[in-house]
């Protein structure tokens, strides 16, 4: 999608600190960590929240989440945990609408803002 912040990221237009890339997702460095550790998880394929996610997304969504536990791993919060996160929609926060997971940790988090 053309005018979407985290397309030009897969495209590598706009620069990003990518941790991780495979066919179909890609980690970085979130912009305005919220922990020591703040990496987003996406999918190369532009979908713009979880309510847009389609059955033929399954596959695409298990790969996402079993790459976020290596990455986790790879940036050493396996033994200590972390948080994963996504935003749905404008009444959780979402700001960039290209589905994406945060992966938070390397610190004790405090409990969910609800
Ligand atoms: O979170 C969107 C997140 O995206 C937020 O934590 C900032 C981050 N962000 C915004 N622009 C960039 C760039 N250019 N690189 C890396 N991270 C970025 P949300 O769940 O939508 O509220």
């Amino acid at each position: 999608m053309s005018d979407c912040l985290f397309c030009k990221i897969v495209e590598g237009t706009i620069p990003s600190r990518k941790v991780y890339e495979d066919d179909l997702v890609c980690a970085f460095h979130d912009i305005q960590p919220q922990a020591p550790v703040h990496l987003l998880v996406i999918p190369k394929k532009h979908i713009a929240t979880m309510n847009d996610c389609e059955p033929e997304d399954q596959a695409l969504l298990g790969h996402l989440l079993l790459s976020a536990k290596k990455i986790a791993q790879e940036a050493g919060l396996e033994e200590s945990g972390y948080r994963l996160v996504n935003n749905c929609g404008r009444d959780s926060g979402q700001l960039v609408f290209h589905i994406h997971w945060h992966i938070l940790g390397g610190e004790t988090l405090g409990p969910l803002n609800v």
